[in-house]
């Protein structure tokens, strides 16, 4: 079974006017979708045919395509999900708590993110994410690289992942990525990234 573009969980001009529908749409309908059809070329008819995208980050560092693509295929999905026009705030519960706990407020918080994400060199990510002790991290990865692949230096489970790559903001914010990732804020999703939290094992 091949794997499929899945469905935005909204229309392409919810997010304005933060994140713009036509960079919405090309970002989910060609980017997206690329890294897909490259995933599912680079799979087929070898023993990675019918493994989880999960199982496949894992392989990462064994093959570029499959690194490159479905770290792609991955991490947009995690971005969508993350993601709402009823979004923004600040997270509550268990999260709210862990973060609290981890970087004293939410505004301390929100720095550590954007920093992350402000000073990716290049096309990349930053994370929210949990480690297996339980604690909460900030990192960036380079490319379409994720903290669950073999490859990762930093390792956890994203809960919350924002794409700094140029195709994400360039046709509304050009070169000005700190907005894009200040107004990424009002778009966050934190029942969402809640669950997330919830089910990589967050208490
Ligand atoms: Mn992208």
């Amino acid at each position: 079974m091949a794997f499929q573009l899945p469905d935005l969980p909204y229309a392409y001009n919810a997010l304005e006017p933060h994140i713009d529908a036509r960079t919405m749409e090309i970002h989910h309908s060609k980017h997206h979708a690329a890294y897909i059809n490259n995933l599912n070329t680079a799979i087929a008819n070898t023993n990675m045919e019918g493994k989880t995208i999960d199982e496949l980050l894992l392989m990462a560092g064994s093959n570029t395509a499959v690194r490159n693509n479905g770290g792609g295929h991955w991490n947009h999905t995690l971005f969508w999900n993350i993601m709402s026009p009823a979004g923004g705030g600040e997270p509550s519960g268990a999260l709210a708590t862990a973060i609290n706990a981890q970087f004293e407020t939410f505004e301390n918080f929100k720095k550590a993110l954007s920093q992350a994400a402000i000073t990716r060199f290049g096309s990349g990510w930053a994370w929210l994410g949990i480690k297996d002790n339980g604690s909460l991290c900030v990192c960036s990865t380079p490319n379409q690289d994720n903290p669950l692949m073999d490859i990762a230096t930093d390792k956890c489970t994203p809960i919350l992942g924002l794409d700094v790559w140029e195709h994400a903001y360039y046709l509304h914010y050009q070169n000005r990525r700190p907005d894009y990732v200040s107004a990424f804020f009002n778009v966050v999703n934190w029942n969402a990234v809640s669950a997330n939290y919830a089910a990589a094992g967050g208490k």
